[in-house]
């Protein structure tokens, strides 16, 4: 490869060649059924995406009133960059959801079963749902909620918190969910952006046994949060809790007094659903706004593809609401298509490490998804948690929010799935609201490592940096070049950086912001967010290979890449490493030095190896590489840090040295 090509595009260092054909069992009443049948679909979408997605919407949504135009989106280059889809419709995300489901005979489904973290349990079924709904949407009405006005949820996993979404929902307000774990000064910074009129809280939530102090947090960020007239407040863990007369209520005393008939609300197809913060690489948090009608068909027919909805499925998404898999693939996505959700309040890891498989085994999970991060932390503690249950009912299983290495990918398959059970790697994002590319688990074979191919309705490009498209296996960025009715329709309140961030690098195309290649079996390799590639010596390196090399070494749980410059080869490859029983000594420094040439070859021989007991990690789970680049560097920590989960292990590895 010539110097010129390896500047534009990144080398690929992995070779995954193992594939993982779909059990015929599975084929056989999935929803896809076959490569071909795939392949059409896609092949027809692709000619036609406005065709493809207004007969979708025609027959999958209630309309209140009909949509006269597909979609509104100025070809690209000019303005305004925010796609309309379903214009002039009007239908309710919540009516969708719930409402729906009972006017046509499947009330007495159960929508949600709800495990606490000390062990109590609830169900709701859909009729339930929607009383629940009505009801709490006609407490925030009494509250002066109309719509448009914005409504932030900071509240433990309960039955509760799905309420809340969907209540706001029916009435046309529009929530912005925080993670209940995020400090005071993050809500604050979340309410002052979006103009949040009500807040809704709990007393407290159980972590690991522990009550959480919710509502405090809470009233210390309501002093700094002007625009907020009333907070509402769960009983969860019956702690004493600080009260502030005529703003406070709680929960239950306004469930009271609230009757039952509520009517969803007629909403404009474009009209805001929710606002849900997410980091930027540096600077504030960015507001991401999605719509009503568009997301609400995307969330649903994303779950019924990938997650091939059968009617007697029990689903399990392990994602918190206060994250973008939590309301695609835990409410809007699977309530939408009618499925019976699993919702748990608490860590996997209480009061033991089998807590997730003794919840499986309970209720009898037939689909169950969740994140490499804790899928690394399984394997760490240990097959034993895993044998003590019977996992015979799953058939299904997902992965989301960071590539998944080929190793912890095996150990999913063999020891979770039992060898019989597909794995759906899903690419997506919260700005595109659904799932992008992901094996269909009864069409497309696996590769460990790869989400594989586009959902119907998605075209992407991977370009390089004049925004040509790249060949076979050379990595570039990703780019989606036709609008999809699940992105997202701005920034909230920040038209600007919206542009800047998403549509000025490449003419005319979403700019997602990872790297990615495409193999010459049309198969895709996320290779890391575009700011985390590692220039080693003039080749372009991609941190979740060295990462994955890393973690198929016997010893390894974890891994992370990252560069410091380095005077002669530019950058140097840092990492960081936590061990599953290991000794973290020289020789296994070596060793793994050693291995990663090995697997990868000298390019990726890290320099540094950095032993620690735990990775700083955002909430949704992700390795927070810019710091770790900041800290390999010897640099103080700047930026936002409000999304790291253990600000701890960030602080001891800061001041741990080599
Ligand atoms: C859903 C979610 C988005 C970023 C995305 C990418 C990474 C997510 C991935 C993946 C490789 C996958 N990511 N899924 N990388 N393989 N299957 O995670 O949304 O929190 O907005 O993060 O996560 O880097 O750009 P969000």
């Amino acid at each position: 490869m010539s110097s010129a090509e390896t500047s534009r595009s990144i080398d690929t260092v992995m070779r995954e060649e193992r594939l993982f054909p779909p059990p015929e069992a599975f084929s056989h009443r999935a929803h896809f059924k076959s490569l071909d049948e795939y392949e059409v679909v896609w092949e027809a979408a692709a000619a036609d995406p406005p065709a493809f997605w207004e007969k979708l919407a025609r027959e999958e949504l209630h309309w209140f009133e009909p949509f006269t135009e597909t979609l509104r989106w100025n070809e690209p280059q000019s303005q305004p960059f925010v796609a309309e889809w379903f214009v002039g419709g009007k239908t309710n995300a919540c009516y969708n959801c719930v409402d729906k489901h009972v006017a046509e005979g499947r009330g007495d489904k159960v929508a949600i079963l709800w495990e606490g973290e000390p062990g109590d349990s609830l169900s709701l079924t859909y009729a339930e749902l929607q009383t629940e709904v009505s009801k709490f949407a006609n407490a925030l009405k009494s509250l002066g909620v109309v719509p448009g006005d914005r409504v932030s949820i900071y509240m433990p996993m309960t039955p509760e918190l799905a309420i809340a979404m969907l209540a706001c929902a029916r009435i046309g307000a529009v929530h912005s969910v925080i993670f209940a774990g995020f400090s005071a000064e993050a809500i604050a910074d979340r309410n002052n952006d979006a103009g949040t009129k009500v807040m809704l809280t709990a007393d407290g939530a159980w972590r690991r046994g522990k009550a959480l102090a919710l509502k405090e947090t809470v009233d210390e960020a309501l002093a700094k949060s002007a625009t907020v007239e009333h907070c509402v407040v769960l009983k969860r863990t019956g702690q004493e809790v600080p009260w502030t007369e005529g703003r406070d209520h709680w929960w239950h005393d306004l469930m009271q007094e609230a009757s039952a008939d509520c009517p969803a609300t007629p909403m404009d197809s474009e009209a805001p659903l929710f606002i849900l913060y997410t980091s930027g690489s540096t600077g504030k948090p960015k507001g991401i706004k999605h719509t009503t009608a568009g997301y609400n068909l995307y969330a649903k027919k994303t779950y019924e593809w990938v997650f091939d909805y059968q009617e007697d499925d029990v689903y399990w998404c392990t994602a918190d609401c206060g994250w973008i898999t939590g309301h695609s693939y835990l409410v809007y996505g699977p309530m939408a298509a009618g499925a019976t959700c699993v919702m748990y309040e608490g860590a996997p890891n209480h009061p033991a490490e089998d807590r997730f498989w003794e919840i499986i085994e309970k209720y009898k999970v037939s689909v169950f998804y969740t994140a490499p991060t804790a899928i690394r932390a399984f394997i760490k503690w240990g097959d034993e948690h895993v044998d003590k249950h019977d996992l015979s009912s799953l058939r299904l299983l997902g992965s989301v929010g960071e590539g998944i290495n080929p190793e912890a990918w095996m150990w999913y398959h063999t020891k979770i799935g039992g060898e019989r059970c597909p794995i759906v790697d899903t690419w997506w994002q919260t700005e595109t609201g659904g799932i992008m590319m992901s094996p269909l688990p009864g069409a497309i074979a696996a590769k460990p490592g790869s989400c594989t191919k586009p959902l119907p309705g998605v075209i992407p490009k991977i370009v390089d940096e004049q925004g040509a498209e790249v060949g076979a296996d050379q990595g570039g960025m990703l780019t989606v070049a036709h609008p999809w009715p699940g992105m997202l329709r701005g920034l909230w309140g920040d038209d600007d950086r919206y542009k800047e961030v998403y549509w000025s690098k490449v003419p005319g195309k979403y700019l997602a912001g990872d790297n990615a290649r495409c193999d010459s079996d049309g198969y895709y390799w996320i290779m890391g967010r575009i700011d985390d590639v590692l220039n080693v010596s003039g080749h372009r390196l991609s941190t979740i290979e060295i990462e994955s090399a890393l973690v198929s070494h016997p010893a390894v749980a974890e891994a992370a890449a990252v560069g410091r410059p380095h005077e002669l080869k530019g950058e140097a490859v840092a990492v960081f490493v936590t061990l599953k029983d290991a000794e973290p000594t020289d020789e296994l420094r070596k060793e793994l030095k050693l291995h990663v040439r090995k697997e990868i070859g000298a390019l990726a021989q890290p320099d540094d190896i950095r032993f620690t007991n735990s990775l700083p990690k955002t909430r949704s789970g992700k390795i927070m590489r810019r710091l770790l680049r900041d800290i390999a560097a010897g640099k103080e920590l700047v930026g936002d840090t409000s999304t790291v989960e253990d600000y701890a292990a960030l602080a001891k590895l800061r001041d741990d040295e080599e």
